[in-house]
């Protein structure tokens, strides 16, 4: 009770999420956040996705993330200019474990994080992808050909999670794993616009992932490194979130308060009707809530 009267006072108008000392406040920038906490929104620009092929919810690295377990399972999102990434600066960062590690040669990637793809081929796409031995940024159309760069040697453990993030300012990408830069590279190219769904878990038909995927976000920014390794280093406590917004909607009412009584005496890790995250659903999420009850309606 003690920390619940703490968090609250601590926090103010804008509840953040129980570990309000420990969650870091989400970057600027940030157009699309798909955190995979039971449900397939987008909290930050609404581009709401689904689940495709046996894709499912499972603890991931903070609360739930999506699991994928090969062929054909993925998440798919409408066609949406926020990742026609064009000219412009950008991030992807998120969590992920492999559960199984393959080995593909370089153009047939064994793993494709995230992508917007026409299909095979030289059809217009970007693709983020790990494909012999190498984590690398993929670009094709019928103009420019395709193009793998940005290559980092990366061998991951299974069952290890793993923070990634490529940037790109101007014509200058770079690649992180857990906050550390992997590689700079250089490439003077106008990516692409794909008229398709953008994918996580997999692009044209390859480089489906068993493991998870967790807190995918796009910003339209480079992120400096001291951004990516405060993310690295908040863990499972993530990027901050309203708390109490069980569901996600941005809205602290009523349905909010109903998922915790649904799911009331429920134990277990990353329970999204857990707002304190601390293994039980109980009363004390529903004071939550309560008290921070109409917040961002
Ligand atoms: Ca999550
Ligand atoms: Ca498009
Ligand atoms: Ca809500
Ligand atoms: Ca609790």
């Amino acid at each position: 009770m003690r920390n619940l009267i703490g968090s609250i006072c601590l926090s103010g108008i804008m509840l953040y999420a129980a570990s309000a000392q420990e969650c870091v406040a989400p970057p600027a920038g940030m157009v699309a956040w798909w955190t995979g906490n039971s449900h397939t929104r987008d909290v930050v620009g609404g581009h709401n996705g689904f689940l495709v092929g046996g894709a499912e919810f499972t603890p991931g690295k903070v609360r739930q993330g999506f699991d994928f377990h090969g062929s054909p399972s993925h998440i798919e999102v409408p066609d949406h200019d926020a990742w026609n990434l064009s000219n412009r600066a950008f991030t992807i960062e998120f969590w992920v474990m492999w559960r199984t590690v393959q080995n593909s040669p370089l153009g047939l990637p064994d793993t494709i994080f995230i992508g917007n793809d026409e299909s095979g081929g030289n059809l217009r796409k970007w693709f983020f992808a790990r494909g012999g031995g190498v984590l690398n940024f993929h670009v094709n159309g019928p103009e420019i050909g395709p193009i793998f760069f940005c290559q980092a040697s990366f061998t991951p453990i299974a069952e290890q999670w793993y923070h990634l993030a490529i940037t790109r300012q101007g014509s200058e990408y770079k690649i992180y794993s857990n906050g550390e830069l992997l590689v700079t590279d250089y490439l003077d190219v106008v990516i692409p616009d794909a008229d398709a769904q953008l994918t996580i878990g997999q692009a044209e038909g390859l480089g489906y992932l068993d493991g998870v995927i967790d807190e995918m976000a796009l910003y339209h920014r480079a992120l400096s490194q001291q951004e990516l390794v405060a993310i690295y280093q908040a863990g499972n406590k993530g990027k901050c979130l309203i708390m109490g917004d069980v569901n996600e909607n941005g809205c602290i009412d009523d349905a909010d308060l109903l998922a915790i009584l649904f799911a009331f005496g429920l134990e277990g890790e990353g329970l999204s009707e857990d707002v304190n995250q601390d293994g039980i659903v109980d009363d004390i999420d529903l004071l939550i809530v309560l008290f921070s009850f109409g917040t961002g309606c």
